[in-house]
């Protein structure tokens, strides 16, 4: 059994049955001209995660754990998009529409792809998802299952909105689940706080967040 130096109190786990999900490392959330800055948010502030992501899934592959790489995106033909999620709001751009990196989150356009520092390795899982949450509309529960996971470290964006849907739904379903508080970020930073602190809350009702760091050396022990 291996602990990782977390809070609310240290994150227990046996190695065998650990696994990361990245969640959303698109270029249509992290570069300009994708979905993120379409809905009027500065994308600058995501990249400066995508250094510590890369070091976590590298400390991932070289202990041989499962990772997961979810991406947010569309059919083509929009079927897979409720007229509420693109009709909302008065966005630039709204999902469908042909921008500087192709159709906003349309699945196989450049856009949609994950940023080129993080793309997933051969072998690795790649996960589509049509909702905010990683359990809605996809096999990410039968992957789950069959890869015997039990304990799930989380990184990716946004915060507090694909991740922490994503982690609710997994802490639902009786997965002990991990944040990476430095290879996560929102848009908007009392978000991103206001997320950490609500998901360690209450005797980590939802779950418990940790450094990269501590998370790595937890790798080394477990
Ligand atoms: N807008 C925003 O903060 N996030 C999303 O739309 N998707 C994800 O979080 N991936």
């Amino acid at each position: 059994m291996g602990v990782i130096a977390a809070e609310p109190f240290p994150f227990p786990f046996e190695a065998r049955s650990l696994a990361l999900i990245v969640i959303d490392m698109q270029r249509d959330f992290i570069e300009r001209g994708g979905f993120g800055e379409s809905l009027g948010n500065d994308v600058a502030r995501l990249q400066r995660i995508v250094p510590t992501t890369r070091r976590l899934i590298e400390g991932f592959r070289a202990h041989g754990l499962p990772i997961i790489h979810t991406m947010e995106c569309h059919r083509p033909d929009l079927s897979d998009c409720p007229p509420a999620k693109r009709d909302r709001g008065a966005p630039r751009a709204r999902i469908g529409d042909a921008g500087p990196m192709g159709r906003i989150l349309i699945a196989g356009e450049p856009g949609a792809a994950i940023v080129p520092e993080l793309a997933p390795a051969p072998g690795e899982i790649v996960i589509e998802k049509p909702g905010k949450g990683a359990f809605y509309a996809t096999p990410l529960q039968e992957t789950l299952q069959r890869l015997g996971a039990r304990a799930l470290v989380f990184a990716g964006v946004t915060t507090e909105v694909c991740v922490q849907t994503t982690m609710r739904e997994a802490n639902d379903r009786g997965y002990d689940c991990l944040l990476a508080e430095d290879a996560t970020e929102s848009y908007f930073a009392e978000f991103k706080a206001a997320t950490l602190a609500m998901i360690r809350a209450q005797g980590a009702i939802v779950g418990w967040t940790a450094t990269t760091s501590h998370i790595l050396e937890g790798l080394l022990n477990g």
